[in-house]
């Protein structure tokens, strides 16, 4: 056990916190009222190593993997769901959950992808209304025979193309039903894994192809109020190093076309690359955008969000621009090499943390500096602010919100794990 800090602790370091805020122009209240109204996306993949229920033990394949073999990781939707609910307990505020199609409950019965309905995911549906969670979701495009050849949309099959254009109409028209059920839009987001190991002759084809299936995937206009369309580029995958039929340029020119969202996950461009000088580029010419935050380290390596200068450079970007109802925030990573729980729960956290110090920033001030040409104030502010004490707001924020303070998260996940997870 951990020595938790007592309640009034807490409060008294709060209050030294809101003064030192206060001195800055900031109110430290109004930075956690936004904060309550800022949900984050949660991927259900990292509970079970993307795997999905369509077929135990199938193989993790379109270039991406989860590696580690951590004990008790989730076999059934009901463990799914029991792990997931651990987790929101121990995240402050209100947030989402992503589903892939692979995560469909179709009972005994094998279900082709392409004939997913609504009642496939009832399951879901009922437990995000008990528990108040808005639903995203993904058509999955990968582990399954007729992507094994390394190309989906952008097949030169056209049987192929079409088993695919299916599925993704069949998962708008479930997310469409999630919205409507839940009154809260589903962002419903394609990622591909099409691409090739070495340099292709020809690259103008498949990109064509690719345009074309989107079309018919996209021809029915859905109502807003309940479904979003966002579509993701990569740079590379395992397997796939030379090319990417959906690249970043390809997605952002179709986003821009088709008034779709673009989604931009931050392991998906090269290594200096950063997603958060992105978001003031795209959303002067699409509405809106999906972010699926991540961490690559060296590569696409989907390791758990940490708080990082890049994670900060995020939630500074979005809450500086004023896009908190423009930009969706998802996660997008999966480690099998440590508590499945805790990675939710550790990269969550630092989201929700990162979104506060964000909102903590006297934004006015260090642009009035900018504005008049005053670098050297403007450098010496952002130094600063740097070391107030966002920390004692963040406690506040948890206890007001009934989530363990600090480390105090990890009690309930180990004894979560000997009581649960290794029984599995
Ligand atoms: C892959 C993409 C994609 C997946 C999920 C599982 O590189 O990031 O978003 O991680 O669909
Ligand atoms: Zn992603």
């Amino acid at each position: 056990m951990t020595q938790q800090p007592t309640d009034n602790q807490i409060h008294s370091a709060y209050a030294l916190a809101q003064e030192r805020y206060a001195a800055f122009g900031v109110d430290t209240e109004k930075a956690m009222q936004a904060l309550a109204g800022i949900p984050i996306s949660l991927h259900c993949w990292q509970g079970d190593d993307v795997g999905g229920f369509e077929s135990p033990g199938a193989a993790l394949t379109g270039g991406i993997q989860a590696t580690g073999n951590y004990p008790g990781k989730a076999r059934t939707a009901d463990e799914l769901r029991a792990d997931l609910d651990r987790a929101y307990s121990l995240i402050p505020g209100k947030h989402r959950l992503a589903l892939h199609a692979i995560y469909a409950e179709t009972g005994d019965k094998r279900v082709e992808r392409n004939a997913l309905q609504p009642e496939h995911f009832a399951n879901w549906v009922g437990w995000a209304k008990a528990k108040g969670h808005g639903l995203d979701f993904n058509p999955t495009l990968f582990s399954h025979p007729l992507a094994d050849a390394g190309f989906t949309l952008s097949s030169h099959d056209a049987g192929v193309r079409n088993y695919w254009i299916e599925h993704c109409i069949a998962c708008r028209k479930i997310g469409e039903h999630f919205g409507r059920e839940l009154g809260t839009p589903c962002v419903t987001n394609i990622w591909i894994p099409d691409g090739m190991k070495d340099t292709p002759v020809d690259r103008k084809t498949p990109r064509g192809l690719l345009k074309e299936s989107l079309d018919k995937v996209l021809a029915e206009k859905l109502d807003r109020r309940y479904h979003l369309d966002a579509i993701e580029g990569k740079l590379f995958g395992i397997g796939a190093e030379s090319y990417t039929v959906g690249s970043h340029e390809f997605y952002l020119a179709y986003a821009v076309a088709n008034k779709t969202l673009i989604c931009l996950d931050s392991g998906h461009y090269h290594p200096t690359e950063t997603i958060s000088d992105k978001l003031s580029a795209v959303l002067n010419f699409v509405d809106e955008a999906l972010l699926h935050v991540s961490r690559g380290v060296r590569w696409d390596s989907d390791h758990v969000v940490t708080f990082s200068d890049d994670l900060q450079a995020i939630t500074q970007e979005i809450v500086r621009g004023g896009y908190t109802e423009r930009v969706h925030i998802g996660l997008d990573y999966f480690d099998a090499s440590i508590n499945r729980i805790a990675a939710w729960v550790i990269g969550t956290r630092n989201t929700v943390r990162a979104l506060l110090t964000a909102l903590l920033e006297p934004y006015e001030q260090a642009r009035a500096l900018e504005i008049s040409g005053d670098y050297t104030g403007r450098l010496a502010l952002l130094e600063e602010l740097k070391a107030l004490p966002s920390n004692a707001v963040w406690d506040e924020y948890c206890l007001r919100q009934g989530v363990p303070v600090g480390f105090g998260f990890m009690d309930v996940i180990r004894s979560y794990e000997k009581d649960v997870l290794a029984q599995r």
